[in-house]
């Protein structure tokens, strides 16, 4: 499936949030488009609100058509751009690719959230340690299973996709909230690969724009 290609693209996004992944892969495609930076605690109120209700970055804005979300952005980009090579173009590939994202997207960034800010499940000041302890559980369990997916390759799919800036990302916000990465040396090859390619590099300075080093290449969790 191919999509119109886009003539005006504006992404919302915030240094260090899930929207470095949509940030890639723009960077990837090369056209001209506008960035524009949300950060936290701007995105839940106006004007951002009033844009996107659901208060969340990424939000792409492609010839005024809004596209929430990042395994649909990437999904949306990829069709648009096919010759770019986000995602691969054979069908079942391409679903392969899509139930990883949505794995991504539904399975491991929510124990990111749990990890980073377990105030935000509603638990009592006493639970808090407890549930980001039991969050890195879950991190650690679902990056055992990408290391293993990781056993006969360089890249996620076999040859580099978007999904891998996906899990650079969701690795650094792990190992940024406290996850053992010395049990994940094929995860920890890939993200160290991956900042070799130009348009992850590129992303990456960027956020330097906004936020610290410390914070674009370690984030660490906030003290509870
Ligand atoms: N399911 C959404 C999740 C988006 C999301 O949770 N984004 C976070 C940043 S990583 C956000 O904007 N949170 C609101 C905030 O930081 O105020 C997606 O995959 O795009």
């Amino acid at each position: 499936v191919t999509a119109q290609v886009p003539r005006s693209l504006t992404l919302y996004w915030g240094a260090a949030s899930c929207a470095r992944v949509s940030l890639i892969a723009l960077e990837e495609i090369g056209v001209p488009f506008t960035l524009e930076a949300v950060p936290k605690g701007e995105r839940a109120r106006p004007p951002y609100s009033e844009i996107n209700p659901k208060g969340k970055v990424p939000l792409l804005v492609a010839d005024g058509r809004q596209i929430s979300e990042n395994p649909a952005i990437q999904l949306f980009l990829a069709r648009a751009f096919p010759a770019v090579g986000l995602l691969p173009r054979e069908q079942d590939a391409e679903l392969e690719a899509l139930s990883t994202m949505c794995w991504f997207a539904s399975g491991i960034h929510p124990q990111i959230t749990r990890a980073r800010f377990p105030a935000s499940t509603g638990a009592s000041a006493e639970s808090l340690a407890a549930v980001r302890a039991h969050a890195v559980e879950q991190l650690a369990a679902a990056f055992t299973l990408i290391e293993g997916r990781l056993a006969d390759r360089e890249w996620l799919l076999g040859d580099w996709s978007i999904v891998d800036a996906y899990l650079f990302w969701l690795w650094f916000r792990a190992t940024g909230s406290g996850m053992d990465a010395s049990a994940f040396p094929r995860c920890a090859g890939l993200a160290a690969r991956i900042v070799e390619r130009p348009s992850v590099a590129r992303a990456l300075e960027r956020e330097l724009e906004h936020i610290p080093a410390e914070d674009v290449f370690v984030g660490a969790a906030p003290a509870l």
